[in-house]
């Protein structure tokens, strides 16, 4: 039995069978773990909710930003843009199932004892246990009955800094965005949302959050995440583990065992273009 951990799918199914029929996974032996961002941009929105469905017991996952978009369009709160590639999706008779599936989904999630995923990363102010302890705030409103009035109030950049005491839908924005849209960090404790670029083109007052000192991180914990695709997976550290290698942009999809750290990637296919015979 493994256990993998599959960077960005965003919709795209054939890069993901590419990738688990390349590590030989077994839905009956093996467990599979997403990054979130299951959908999003690309073009089998429904095939890979189908899919990921079908594991049942043998999968789990943290939202991403695409994600709980996807809540909110179902929710009437946002509306579809063309290039999210959702109609296919939307109009399906399966859609609330995996709407109610996908609520029930967390931010935050241990995939062994020491290793934490989530989509965008780890704020660097808050410890495993605390990511782990908000994420469960925000499953609390996902399941909710009022789950989408909440969603009504997740859109905005602010607050920027985390403080014990925010409180309502300051304190779930803020624990939204640094879950599932953080990159960058400014003056050691503000979310930038302005900047996507790898950081070698970052301007110099933007620090990777990866790169900000957290005082709470453990030497022995794992962070896995996923969310910056310009990153490619690098952030030069053991300690943390970017999976978003850009499948939907044309580049990589990644996935890595969770045993022994080795990563598997599978390039980009244009299945629109010819091919070869
Ligand atoms: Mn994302």
């Amino acid at each position: 039995m493994a256990t993998y951990i599959v960077g960005d799918i965003q919709g795209c199914f054939e890069g993901l069978q590419k990738l688990l029929k390349k590590v030989d996974f077994s839905p009956i032996n093996d467990h599979l773990i997403a990054v979130g961002d299951l959908i999003g941009r690309g073009t089998q929105p429904l095939e890979t909710l189908d899919y990921l469905y079908s594991l049942e017991g043998s999968f789990d996952t943290v939202l991403g930003n695409h994600d709980l978009n996807l809540l909110a369009i179902y929710a009437g709160i946002r509306k579809v843009k063309p290039n999210d590639n959702l109609d296919i999706l939307l109009t399906s008779p399966k859609l609330k199932i995996f709407i109610n599936w996908l609520r029930c989904k967390p931010l935050a999630l241990l995939a062994d004892q020491n290793t934490l995923v989530t989509h965008a990363g780890l704020y660097p102010q808050w410890s495993v246990k605390k990511a782990l302890k908000v994420s469960h705030e925000i499953s609390e409103q996902l399941q909710s009955k009022d789950w989408k009035e909440f969603l009504v109030n997740m859109y905005g950049n602010e607050p920027s800094t985390w403080k014990k005491s925010l409180q309502g839908a300051a304190r779930f924005r803020f624990i939204i965005n640094a879950m599932t849209r953080m990159r960058f960090i400014e003056n050691h404790n503000e979310l930038d949302f302005s900047c996507k670029t790898s950081p070698e083109l970052a301007p110099d007052n933007l620090t990777p959050w990866f790169n900000v000192m957290n005082k709470k991180l453990k030497t022995n914990q794992k962070v896995v995440f996923g969310h910056w695709a310009s990153l490619n997976g690098d952030t030069k550290l053991q300690q943390f583990c970017g999976l978003d290698t850009g499948y939907v942009w044309g580049q990589n999809m990644t996935m890595q065992k969770l045993s022994s750290g080795e990563i598997c990637s599978v390039e980009y296919q244009d299945l629109s273009e010819p091919v070869d015979i």
